[in-house]
C-alpha cells in the first residue's frame, strides 16, 4: 500500500515537472489558434479557413504551411483588390506572419488559409482536422468547424433549368377551347 501510494506521488511530481519544462520561456511552442472556420464550400473542390492566431511571444513567429486529410494541397492566400475594383486571392510564398504581441486574426476578404483539391465533402456541422506550421513554434493540429456560407444559398447554379420555359410552344392547343361553353372558372 505504501509503495503504491509512493509510486502514485512519484508520478504526480513527474506528471508536475513535465508541466514545468512544458512553460519554460526558452522552449518555442506554436501560438494559441482559436475559433477556426470553414464557411461551407460553395465551390466543389476549394475552401477558405478564417480563425485567429494568439500572440507567438516576443520574438513573433510566421505561419509557413498546413495541412489537412480533407484537401489535396493547402495554400496560404490573400484577398486583394485590384486597382479596376474586382477581387482575387494571391499566394503568400513566405508564409503569413504573426506579430509579436498581436497575433494575427485570418478572417474573410484578408488573409486566409485555402483548401485546394477538397477529397472530402465539408457540410455545415462537420469537424475535420487542420495542422498548421510555424516557423519558430513547430505544429499546432486544431478542429476546424464547417458553418453556414454567409449570405449565400449555394442555389444559384440552378438557373440554367430556366431553359425548360421553351415549352409554351404547346398554347397552340388552347385552340380546343373555342366550344365556349365551359368558362365557368370567370365567375366572381
Ligand atoms: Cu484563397
Amino acid at each position: 500500500m505504501t509503495r503504491l501510494a509512493a509510486s502514485l506521488t512519484a508520478l504526480a511530481l513527474l506528471g508536475l515537472s513535465l508541466g514545468c519544462a512544458a512553460e519554460d520561456p526558452g522552449e518555442a511552442s506554436p501560438p494559441e489558434v482559436t475559433g477556426a472556420e470553414t464557411p461551407e464550400p460553395a465551390a466543389p473542390d476549394v475552401a477558405a479557413v478564417y480563425a485567429t492566431i494568439g500572440d507567438p511571444g516576443p520574438q513573433g513567429d510566421t505561419l509557413v504551411a498546413a495541412r489537412t486529410d480533407v484537401a489535396a494541397r493547402v495554400e496560404l492566400h490573400e484577398s486583394v483588390i485590384d486597382d479596376d475594383g474586382s477581387a482575387r486571392m494571391v499566394e503568400l510564398e513566405d508564409g503569413i506572419e504573426v506579430a509579436a504581441g498581436e497575433g494575427v486574426t485570418l478572417e474573410r476578404g484578408g488573409l486566409h488559409v485555402m483548401l485546394m483539391g477538397l477529397e472530402t465533402e465539408l457540410a455545415e456541422g462537420d469537424t475535420y482536422e487542420l495542422t498548421l506550421a510555424f516557423a519558430r513554434g513547430g505544429e499546432v493540429t486544431v478542429d476546424v468547424d464547417v458553418v453556414p456560407t454567409v449570405g449565400g444559398h449555394g442555389e444559384h447554379g440552378e438557373h440554367g433549368e430556366h431553359g425548360d420555359h421553351g415549352d409554351h410552344g404547346d398554347h397552340g392547343e388552347h385552340g380546343d377551347h373555342g366550344e365556349g361553353e365551359g368558362r365557368d372558372d370567370d365567375a366572381g
